[in-house]
């Protein structure tokens, strides 16, 4: 069983947002009425606002075993667009919430699709990832063995509900837990201190939280109390782990997932937590690192995705004897600790956390009238990780960087957009005519 708690554990608080929460009895009873409306469905999308609501939906679909699609509530017209071709809901739910009269609802089984989540590619628009409910199971229950994570805890995070991060981890983990959600809303680090305050023991972020609250010595104190703070979704510098310390006492974990395999390692709650490091592989989970080092991680276990949507092609690509290719760098030290140093391309970029494909944002651009020839790279950012950077050849027609930056957010998504725009007379091309990003740091 998935979710055993909605039955067991009916009086305890299941999920609190501001101003709403939830007991695991009126989850339940909601979820049900959800799932009744669902049945027979094939596929559904849910509007991912952060609210309890986009959690009764996505755990009502998950009774029902109908696989939901989590929308960003900020999608731009083009990638919107691409998403509802390409997944065919029938059903895109908002406010109002399916409801049926009740029927038997049994288990489906391990392999059923559980979660479609849309990610990023070098090029073209963002694939679905096909998540089975075998792999969510198997990671939470490896990720509760090495965080210690049990129904007392009490997880706070201000992460957006349409990425695995936030809602794989951050609101379906604590379920399974039979523990509580603690969701800010949206993240700030005085939001996010109160809670740890008053009723948090842990908190998941992005390094780019991570990196606003070092930047908040008022609130150190907060942070210091937690039981356990876990980073992910992008590298945790050194830097950055070390001044959190020196700040909270805390060394923060650091675990290293993707949207494909879930999480694939962790450093332990009671292990080491060297900075710079993503610790080793998680119960279950095989990977090695393929190659002289750096070598690319590779990855096989139950928390490995089914396959993109429609994309056979993708799927068979992603693959080498059974083994998913992570595109990331790493090298393995003697205690089989990875230290993740790169990736293979350059046209993936993670900005705040959010994984952004050049080819995608190249093409936004190239539909606006003012540019001619365009590329698109990451550049380091102290507080996004990497920023997007947009190398652009202008037409005839005059354009301003704030109208190119408007126009991506408006075709894809606001963190899509560039956040430096570049006028450049050419673009270094190779004799195929390849642009050479390289050469344009
Ligand atoms: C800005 N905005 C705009 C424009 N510019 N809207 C329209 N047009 C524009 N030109 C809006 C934004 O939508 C946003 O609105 C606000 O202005 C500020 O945006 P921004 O500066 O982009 O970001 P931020 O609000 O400062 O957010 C920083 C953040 C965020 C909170 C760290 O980046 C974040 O939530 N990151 C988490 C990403 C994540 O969950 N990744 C997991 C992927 P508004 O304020 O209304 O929002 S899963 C994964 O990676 C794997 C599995 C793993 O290992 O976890
Ligand atoms: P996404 O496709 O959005 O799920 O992003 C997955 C990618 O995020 C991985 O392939 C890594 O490049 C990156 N990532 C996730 N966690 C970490 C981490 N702890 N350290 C470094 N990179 C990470």
């Amino acid at each position: 069983m998935l979710l055993p708690a909605l039955a067991t554990t009916p009086a305890k608080v299941a999920l609190r947002f501001p101003g709403h929460e939830l007991t695991y009895a009126e989850l339940a009873s909601q979820a049900s009425s959800v799932a009744y409306g669902l049945v027979g469905s094939r596929r559904v999308a849910v509007w991912a606002r952060p609210d309890v609501r986009t959690c009764v939906v996505v755990v009502g679909a998950l009774l029902a075993g109908v696989p939901v699609v989590p929308l960003n509530p900020k999608l731009g017209e083009r990638e919107l667009d691409h998403i509802l071709t390409d997944s065919a809901p029938d059903l895109v739910i908002d406010d109002l919430l399916p409801d049926g009269p009740p029927v038997d609802l049994p288990e489906p089984d391990g392999e059923a699709p559980a979660l479609i989540v849309y990610t990023s590619g070098t090029t073209g628009p963002p694939k679905g990832v096909v998540l089975p409910r075998r792999a969510l199971a198997s990671n939470l229950d490896a990720l509760a063995e090495a965080w210690e994570w049990t129904a007392d805890d009490v997880v706070v995070h201000g992460l957006p509900l349409f990425h695995v991060h936030g809602l794989g981890v951050g609101v379906l983990g604590p379920l399974r837990r039979g523990g509580t959600v603690h969701h800010l809303g949206s993240f700030s680090v005085a939001a996010a201190a109160e809670a740890l305050e008053t009723v948090g023991t842990m908190m998941f972020g992005v390094p780019t939280m991570y990196h606003r609250i070092a930047a908040s010595p008022e609130h150190a104190s907060a942070f210091a109390k937690a039981r356990l703070l876990v980073s992910g979704s992008a590298p945790l510098p050194a830097t950055l782990h070390e001044r959190l310390e020196a700040l909270t006492g805390q060394r923060v974990v650091e675990r290293y997932g993707m949207t494909e395999t879930l999480m694939n390692t962790s450093v332990r709650a009671s292990g080491d937590r060297r900075p710079g490091t993503v610790g080793l592989p998680l119960a279950g989970v095989e990977v090695r690192v393929v190659g002289d080092e750096p070598g690319e991680i590779e990855v096989r276990g139950p928390n490995l995705f089914l396959e993109y949507l429609n994309r056979p092609d993708a799927t068979r690509e992603a693959f080498v004897d059974g083994w998913f290719r992570t595109g990331d760098l790493a090298v393995v030290e003697p205690d089989g600790y990875l230290r993740i140093v790169g990736r293979r391309t350059t046209d993936l970029i993670k900005s705040g956390g959010y994984k952004i494909g050049a080819g995608e944002v190249e093409n936004a651009l190239l539909e606006h009238p003012g540019v001619a020839e365009v590329a698109v790279t990451g550049e380091p950012d102290e507080e996004l990780g990497e920023r997007v950077v947009a190398w652009v050849v202008a037409t005839g027609t005059p354009s301003t960087a704030q109208e190119l930056t408007d126009h991506v957010a408006r075709l894809l998504t606001p963190h899509k957009r560039p956040r430096v725009v570049r006028y450049v007379e050419s673009l270094p091309r190779n004799d195929m005519g390849k642009v050479l990003k390289r050469e344009l740091r």
